[in-house]
């Protein structure tokens, strides 16, 4: 089997010994502008256009991530009828588990203002939030989100959850479509994001939707920067209408130096590593879906870019 390999920003020699691991009887190559020979699997992140236009001899693409809004951007680029493949959580889960667990108990039991205090060089006693009003509520009941949501139940807190069709999860309140997000959001006093960005779901943490969201609201945002309008969540941070967020994704990455957000001490940001894809548990995934499609087997993660996700 042949196997061309690119991904933006990833080291090419890691990747490819990781995938020469797992799928070591295949001729895995790293894809360069002039290489038009055939292959029949592509593996890739972010990759160029020209790597896979008019590609009909590919019989699927894995994108080395969970999010395919990159790759569905390139439209008609990528050859008809070949599947795009997501990974499925390849570890991912876990390190989102721990990624929101962490943001909501340090909100929860107030470590960000003892920090704060501690700075201050200041002994003070803050009363503690109580947990029937602490709900969460998580945007998007997929992979992710339903290993969030898994998490999150451990430590008792009111659960709610939104997806396009709905869910039926035990201990979670779940709400569904464009109907239920009103009521969704009223009753989610720490909103945590893991959509998929779609043409549905940009730009969805505008004011209007934010502004529904309890006062003293937080938000947790581990999917794309662009589900958040940046410069609504900084004007309700300030009206404090939402009391404060943990950012791992931006509009722009990296974040630009001078970017509001560096200089509002209520907004926590990390460089988009809620949870990495690790190389090691992708390949694997990528080689069991490569020898199951090759026995005509039915796979999982393949995207409906109809949908875009
Ligand atoms: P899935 O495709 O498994 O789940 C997506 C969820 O979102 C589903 O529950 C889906 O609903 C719901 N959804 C999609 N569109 C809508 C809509 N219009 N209205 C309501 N609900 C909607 O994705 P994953 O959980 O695997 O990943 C989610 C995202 O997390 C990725 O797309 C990526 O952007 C981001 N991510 C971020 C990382 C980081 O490090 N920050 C790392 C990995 C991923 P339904 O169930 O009905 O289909
Ligand atoms: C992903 C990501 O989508 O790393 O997997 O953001």
């Amino acid at each position: 089997m042949k196997i061309i390999f690119h991904a933006t920003g990833g080291n090419p020699d890691h990747w490819l010994h990781s995938l020469n691991l797992a799928l070591p009887q295949h001729d895995i190559r790293v894809w360069h502008e002039d290489d038009t020979a055939l292959a029949d699997y592509a593996i890739v992140w972010k990759p160029p256009a020209a790597m896979l236009a008019g590609r009909s001899d590919l019989k699927g693409i894995f994108n080395l991530g969970a999010g395919v809004d990159a790759i569905l951007q390139l439209g008609d680029a990528l050859p008809a009828g070949v599947p795009v493949i997501r990974l499925d959580d390849a570890g991912m889960g876990i390190q989102m588990a721990e990624y929101v667990s962490h943001a909501v108990l340090r909100y929860f039991r107030r470590f960000d203002r003892y920090d704060q205090l501690r700075d201050a060089q200041q002994w003070r006693f803050l009363k503690p939030f109580e947990k029937s009003d602490f709900s969460v509520g998580v945007l998007g009941l997929g992979v992710l989100g339903q290993r969030i949501v898994d998490a999150i139940a451990h430590f008792g807190f009111p659960l709610h959850g939104w997806s396009r069709t709905q869910k039926h999860i035990s201990g979670v309140t779940c709400y569904a479509g464009t109907d239920g997000l009103d009521a969704f959001l009223q009753a989610s006093r720490v909103l945590v994001c893991i959509l998929p960005l779609t043409e549905d779901t940009q730009g969805i943490l505008h004011r209007e939707n934010l502004q529904k969201l309890p006062k003293g609201a937080y938000l947790i945002n581990v999917a794309r920067g662009a589900h958040v309008v940046e410069e609504d969540l900084l004007a309700l941070v300030r009206e404090e209408h939402i009391a404060g967020a943990t950012l791992d994704v931006f509009q722009q990455e990296p974040l630009p130096a001078g970017h509001a957000f560096w200089s509002e001490p209520r907004i926590s940001i990390t460089p988009h590593i809620a949870a990495l894809t690790l190389r090691d548990e992708s390949a694997r995934q990528i080689a069991d879906k490569i020898q199951a499609l090759q026995q005509g087997q039915a796979i999982s993660g393949i995207v409906d870019a109809s949908r875009g996700y």
